[in-house]
């Protein structure tokens, strides 16, 4: 009963244009299951490995054909007959297939794809929706949205340092009018960049990308933006960022490379850094605000403003157990983001959710920069009760379509949705 038949995997687009896996599952009672791998541009050391052809003469050499085979004839034969209602068991089949620490055998995309699509196939045989499955009997968080406005760093060609600038609706009663909140502040933020001249055009997770002033004027704007919208910042909506430290980290020194290339920055300074501007801007959480190696960086760090202000790792724990054990032992961070390809299956997934939140360290479910249609971390986000979601701005369907998915979870859920606001953050200013 509901045993795996046909496990078929395909190469497919990105929002980027990028090739990338998609897997159906079906099963002996015809139920299938489909899911699409998103790819990272400012991806991690550390992160699982994303098996790519290097085939210069074929999409650039991004192509999945390889990652694709693995499922299609080493992957599929060998899971054929398992039941997927034991996602335990199927992941760690894929996980003693690939038989490497990093996914670099079969392609973390690979294995991913296998994993999500299993689930979902599980879901709809025992007619439930995803964020059920996957959760309790009684799971009905909606994540507050973490809502990349403004972009800057790898993901646009202007000349801000800082990748993401966004706006956190935490003030709102419910999930529908927090983003409410967050698409008028978007859609203002566009009228008062168009005021001064500056671009409007958006980057890759749907934010707007203009050449500005300086970094800090991002934050000005932002902040304009939601109170023209009629919201008060620090209350209603606050401010979010993803510096992607990593990509400013170099020889041990951190620089901002697109504005001021020549200045080196110690990790004490990016500690000041950091500080001042929490002092000075309702700023609700900081991700990676140091570099995934800089683990006494991010110790000062968490020791300066870990109690004002949320402290995420994404690189500095690419949804690792085992990274994440040691944040949590050696103080460093307050709160993983969590990115299912960073490290492969849902298991794992579930199991970072899990240590975080034992330890009470909050949790983010997050996109890539590279997304596709498939809407699965909206029901993990409910699912795992991670309180926050990373999804992108109010623009561009890769994006979108997480909100709406979480606009019907909202429905279905009906009274007993739960919006948590504030109380979602492991620190509030
Ligand atoms: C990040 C992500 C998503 P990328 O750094 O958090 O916003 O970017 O997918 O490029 O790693
Ligand atoms: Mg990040």
């Amino acid at each position: 009963m509901a045993s795996i038949q046909h496990i078929t995997a395909r190469q497919i687009l990105d929002s980027r244009g990028n090739p990338t896996v998609e897997v159906d599952v079906s099963t002996d009672e015809d139920v299938f299951g489909r899911a699409a791998v998103p790819s990272g541009a400012s991806t991690g050391a550390y992160e699982a490995v994303e098996l790519r052809d290097e085939d210069k003469s074929r999409y650039g050499g991004k192509g999945v054909q390889q990652a694709v085979a693995n499922v299609n004839e080493t992957i599929a034969p060998e899971l054929r007959g398992m039941s997927v209602l034991e996602q335990a068991s199927v992941d760690a089949a894929l996980l003693n297939l690939d038989g490497t620490d990093n996914k670099s055998n079969l392609g973390a995309n690979a294995l991913l794809g296998v994993s999500l699509a299993t689930a979902k196939a599980a879901a709809a045989t025992l007619g439930l929706p995803l964020f059920r499955y996957v959760g309790t009997a009684t799971a009905s968080t909606l994540p507050v949205p973490l809502m990349n406005i403004l972009n800057g760093g790898g993901h646009a060609d202007n000349n801000v340092d800082m990748q993401e600038f966004m706006v956190a609706p935490a003030g709102a009663d419910t999930f529908s009018e927090a983003l409410r909140m967050g698409v008028e502040i978007f859609q203002t933020l566009k009228g008062v960049l168009q005021d001064r001249d500056y671009s409007t055009t958006v980057g890759d997770e749907g934010g707007f990308a203009p050449n500005l002033r300086s970094n800090e004027e991002a934050l000005e704007l932002v902040i304009e933006a939601i109170e023209a919208a009629g919201y008060t910042a620090g209350n209603d909506a606050y401010i979010a960022l993803d510096p992607a430290a990593a990509e400013l980290f170099n020889d041990g020194a951190y620089v901002f490379w697109k504005s001021d290339p020549d200045t080196r920055r110690s990790s004490e300074d990016m500690v000041a850094y950091w500080q001042d501007w929490v002092e000075r801007y309702p700023i609700l959480s900081i991700e990676d605000a140091m570099d995934e190696d800089d683990w006494s960086g991010w110790r000062m760090l968490t020791d300066a403003i870990g109690d004002q202000v949320q402290l995420v790792g994404d690189d500095l724990f690419v949804t690792n157990t085992t990274r994440l054990r040691r944040g949590i032992e050696d103080g460093c961070a307050t709160s993983i983001l969590v990115k299912p390809n960073q490290i492969g299956t849902l298991s794992e997934t579930l199991d970072a959710v899990e240590t975080a939140h034992k330890s009470g360290f909050s949790s983010i479910l997050s996109h890539r920069s590279g997304e596709t249609e498939d809407t699965t971390i909206a029901d993990l986000a409910v699912g795992l009760g991670t309180g926050q979601i990373k999804t992108g701005s109010a623009s561009r369907s890769d994006r979108t379509a997480k909100y709406n998915q979480l606009l019907r979870i909202e429905e279905q859920l009906g009274t007993s949705a739960r919006y948590p606001g504030l109380d979602a953050f492991s620190a509030t200013p």
